[in-house]
């Protein structure tokens, strides 16, 4: 049996390795199943051309990976493989909330919802018959979006999940547009130590994903990974992706102690954030000895009622500590926030502005809110606005929650990146940490942003 996996050439910012793919490809590859993995995205090339790759493979089925942002892109590459008579199979976190619609426009045989290492390779098995697999729908049985929908069963032990297949990943290819604003060097691996997040904040996708089961990988796993990734790769930097890499402070302080007992000697960071209540002292020491050099923290808002407004579970105070001891140890930290959450005015986004500003984050990032699919905010909307129209997503708002209009949050966003980064206090922290190309990669991404 062989399988070909594909990322379709959907716009993106950021060049990252299709992890999801990936561990799909290394576990069906552990139970004997072939795969080829094509990333359109990293060879920019088109869904034709990525189609010709598929069919010279002669395969059994192909499987598709897709996020929202990618939904148009993936319809129409499975309508390819589809006139081609191959079986076409849709997984990622959109098609795990919305099969109906993704079976429905785009005729693939199945979707997969929720992690899908075991339904799929289950599924092959059976020769794509599906005889009630969870997590597997056809149209033939889904009557319409609103029918309770059964996840497949994730792995509880993600040691058991081989690290994703970077022999047809080939890490070293994505270099140019990294995760985050910054890095140091490249090129850069991305690492995933655990899957989930505890927290359950409404704008998140991640809660509904996952169900807020964490599952860890031994440290000792990982610590080979990052190891095979610099030895065999020629990796030379490492960005965390987890939800919360210090979620569990013994395991992280373990898992920084191998890092610097097996000399890693490579610069990290965490690109998707740590969550501040999680941070201290201990352990932001701990992470600086290790070679860390970067931390984000999901901040959304300096609006308390905001916070709550969105269940985010922390204080301001805790958000601002995790900030100040992050300049102490002198590691970059950068502040994710997003305008028109709940309760959100002209006068609360010009207050995160001026928070931004005041504290002593050295980067920053303003987010216009898009209501995720899966999200808790999605699921209380209850289709009080067009689900499937994604024309504006991420840089417009979709749907107004309050009394503001358009204009006034994407002023406010322009405002917020000009005010924070026209600064020569940043511009001088920023060019402390980091070199000529990257400070370069930054200023293009910026502009790119407002
Ligand atoms: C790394 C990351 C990125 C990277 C790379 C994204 C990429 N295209 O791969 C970068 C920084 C570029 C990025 C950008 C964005 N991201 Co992002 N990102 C992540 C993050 C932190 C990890 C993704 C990952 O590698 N996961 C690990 C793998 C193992 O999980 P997975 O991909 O979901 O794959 C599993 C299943 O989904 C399924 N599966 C996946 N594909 C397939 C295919 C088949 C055939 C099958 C059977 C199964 C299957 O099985 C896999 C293994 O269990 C997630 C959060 C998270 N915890 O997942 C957010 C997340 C995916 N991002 C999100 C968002 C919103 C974005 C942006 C829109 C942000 C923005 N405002 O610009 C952009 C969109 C970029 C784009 N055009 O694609 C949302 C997606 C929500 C959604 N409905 O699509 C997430 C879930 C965050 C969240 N909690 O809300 N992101
Ligand atoms: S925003 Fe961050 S902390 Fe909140 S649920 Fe999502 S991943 Fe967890």
């Amino acid at each position: 049996m062989k399988i070909v996996l594909i990322r379709t050439n959907a716009p993106a910012l950021q060049l990252v390795p299709p992890l999801g793919i990936g561990y799909i490809s290394a576990y069906l590859n552990k139970h004997s199943v072939e795969t080829v993995i094509i990333d359109g995205l990293r060879d920019n090339i088109d869904n034709e051309t990525i189609l010709g790759l598929a069919l010279k493979e002669k395969p059994d089925a192909v499987g598709i990976t897709c996020l929202t942002a990618a939904y148009n892109e993936v319809i129409d590459m499975a309508h390819l493989i589809k006139n081609n008579n191959i079986k076409c199979i849709i997984g990622g976190v959109h098609p795990s909330f919305i099969p109906f619609q993704t079976l429905k426009d785009s005729k693939a045989d199945f979707v997969i919802c929720g992690e899908g290492e075991k339904s799929f390779l289950q599924l092959v098995r059976n020769n794509f018959i599906n005889d009630g697999i969870k997590g597997v729908y056809s149209i033939d049985n889904l009557k319409d979006e609103r029918q309770k929908i059964d996840f497949s069963d994730p792995l509880e032990d993600l040691d058991e999940i081989p690290v994703p297949d970077w022999k047809k990943i080939m890490p070293y290819k994505y270099e140019g547009r990294p995760a985050g604003l910054i890095y140091k060097k490249t090129p850069i691996g991305y690492v995933m130590t655990s899957r989930g997040c505890a927290s359950n904040c409404t704008f998140c996708a991640s809660p509904g994903f996952y169900k807020r089961n964490v599952r860890f990988r031994s440290v000792e796993n990982v610590i080979d990974e990052i190891l095979e990734l610099r030895d065999n790769y020629g990796i030379k930097e490492i960005k965390f992706i987890d939800d919360n890499l210090v979620l569990d402070k013994k395991r992280a302080m373990k898992l920084f102690d191998l890092m610097i007992e097996n000399k890693i000697n490579m610069p990290w960071g965490c690109t998707s954030g740590l969550r501040a209540n999680n941070v201290d002292e201990e352990i932001v020491a701990k992470m600086k000895e290790a070679g860390c050099y970067n931390f984000n923290i999901g901040i959304e808002s300096a609006n308390p009622q905001i916070l709550l407004n969105v269940n985010k579970q922390e204080t301001i105070e805790q958000i601002t500590n995790a900030i100040n001891l992050a300049d102490k140890y002198k590691i970059v930290c950068g502040g994710f926030f997003v305008f028109d959450l709940p309760g959100e005015t002209k006068e609360t986004m010009l207050e995160s502005i001026n928070y931004a500003k005041k504290s002593k984050l050295t980067l920053a990032t303003f987010n216009i809110l898009d209501i995720l699919p899966g999200s808790k905010l999605w699921e209380d909307l209850d289709y009080k606005f067009d689900r499937n129209d994604l024309q504006y997503s991420y840089s417009q708002p979709r749907c107004l929650l309050g009394n503001l209009n358009k204009d006034d949050i994407t002023k406010a966003q322009k405002k917020a990146f000009m005010a924070f980064y026209l600064r020569p206090k940043i511009i001088f922290k920023l060019l402390k940490f980091i070199k000529k190309e990257p400070v370069k990669y930054f200023f293009k991404r910026i502009l790119k942003i407002v």
